[in-house]
């Protein structure tokens, strides 16, 4: 991509409405654009980043054998009135008539449209467990929506759901979201620190909220610091292995401030391990058994008698992530954001020295665009005249992890090239693409 065509809004400064660090950046390089309060448009850069994202989050998810489908974001109210929750959720659900007069609404969560989903095909134990999810579009009218992306109204969630005949296997369930949770952050280089949460709206007595640390965000917790070293690369998806995963976690406290208790956090936490900060909440998964299946009548057959089956739900912000990452890996020294390489929008850039009269620079850069595309590497080569360092500059704002300069004297053995917040290096095309390949692969 020529960066003369691209859409790229890039603004001359901070906007004054934005409080934190990811909107500010995400407004000033022109990511998304307010439509109204708390609901945004998601403009080529920002976009990009989330597809990445939501891929990651897709792969994982298949990994541990959750089957994708895609349901509206309209739902009738009717399952809601059937689940008892139409009056509860209160005001955050929009609600809307359609031109029969239909009590319809924008879904905020899935629970009642995935039973009834469920409940009109599956009938016996033996299609146990079914694990669903789905990426879509969820609206919650939020009070106050505020911090861009990270609390709107409108934003894009992977929300599944699992169904199992018994307890114990709902818990196994429940575990392998917990797993592929860990993962799915961990390739995005996050460390996401799983915290016993309250249920909220959803309901249930289980719950761990996925928290990465940051000063910005809005869930307080309570850790112990030990449980950053917790290791689940060699945990499997087998029953065992996954209750032992669960164990190393559970057996250091950390909880967010509506589960704290100052005396237990003492008793259980040794002074130098306790630690009290701030993070932002990037998943939240639940168990709440029959609460949903009994009063919408979502049973299977087992041997001869009806049982209820057992429920989770499992979310990821999707959107609220390219904001969480941002603020993870802002870098404050350099004044720098910088993407991990699995949700960059593009891995390089390439910025020659524009002179008007000489086209000879903008050549070689196309040629080095064309070898670096044809090994799969995402290239935005700037092409405007503007002056080489206002152009390293806008690349730095952008976070793009590497550069490639091509400037006076071109040697195609001594190409200028910088991982952001490096010192240049003079290599050749070959030695940039085994650099490049060898980061993402990681
Ligand atoms: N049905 C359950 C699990 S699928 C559910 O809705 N859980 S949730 O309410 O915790 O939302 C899941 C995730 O969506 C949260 O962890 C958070 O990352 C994201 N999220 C929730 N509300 C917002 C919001 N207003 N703006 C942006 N992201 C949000």
């Amino acid at each position: 991509m020529y960066f003369s065509k691209s859409f790229i809004p890039i603004l001359k400064n901070n906007p004054t409405e934005a409080k934190i660090k990811s909107h500010q950046l995400m407004l000033r390089t022109g990511m998304i654009k307010q439509s109204s309060a708390g609901i945004y448009s998601w403009l080529p850069l920002g976009f990009r980043i989330m597809k990445k994202i939501e891929q990651i989050v897709r792969e994982e998810q298949n990994r541990v054998g959750v089957q994708e489908i895609l349901m509206p974001t309209i739902q009738s109210s009717d399952i809601w009135k059937e689940s008892g929750r139409y009056d509860d959720y209160g005001e955050e659900m929009l609600r809307i008539k359609d031109r029969q007069n239909r009590e319809m609404l924008y879904g905020p969560t899935n629970e009642e449209l995935v039973t009834e989903i469920f409940r009109s095909s599956i009938k016996s134990y033996k299609s146990l467990p079914q694990l669903l999810y789905h990426i879509q579009w969820k609206f919650r009218d939020e009070l106050r929506p505020r911090f861009g992306i990270m609390r709107c109204r409108e934003f894009y969630m992977k929300d599944a759901y699992s169904f199992d005949i018994s307890d114990e296997e709902a818990l196994h369930s429940y575990n392998k979201f917990f797993l592929s949770y860990l993962n799915t952050f961990k390739r995005m280089d996050l460390s996401a620190i799983p915290m016993a949460a309250d249920t909220g709206p959803i309901g249930g007595n289980l719950s761990h909220e996925f928290i990465i640390l940051a000063d910005t965000g809005e869930s307080k917790i309570f850790t112990d610091k030990r449980i950053f070293e917790v290791d689940s690369s060699k945990t499997t998806i087998e029953k065992n292995s996954l209750n032992k995963l669960r164990e190393n976690f559970e057996k250091y406290y950390s909880v967010t401030d509506e589960k704290f208790n100052q005396i237990e956090f003492e008793k259980n936490v040794p002074e130098k391990y306790r630690l009290q900060t701030k993070g932002i909440e990037v998943g939240h998964i639940f168990y709440f058994g029959d609460k949903y299946s009994k009063p919408m009548n979502a049973s299977v057959d087992y041997n001869g008698k009806k049982e209820f089956v057992k429920m989770g739900s499992y979310g990821v912000g999707v959107s609220r992530l390219v904001g969480a990452i941002i603020e993870a890996k802002y870098d404050e020294k350099n004044e720098t954001m910088k993407w991990p390489m699995s949700v960059t929008p593009y891995d390089c850039s390439i910025l020659p020295i524009v002179n008007k009269n000489d086209n000879s620079n903008l050549e070689i850069a196309t040629n080095i665009y064309n070898s670096l595309k044809k090994n799969n590497i995402d290239v935005l080569i700037d092409d405007t005249d503007e002056n080489i360092s206002s152009k390293i500059k806008k690349f730095k704002l952008l976070g793009i992890p590497f550069q490639i300069i091509i400037g006076k004297n071109f040697n195609e053995q001594k190409i200028e090239f910088t991982e952001i917040n490096h010192d240049p290096i003079f290599i050749s095309i070959d030695e940039i693409i085994k650099k490049i390949k060898s980061k993402k692969s990681h």
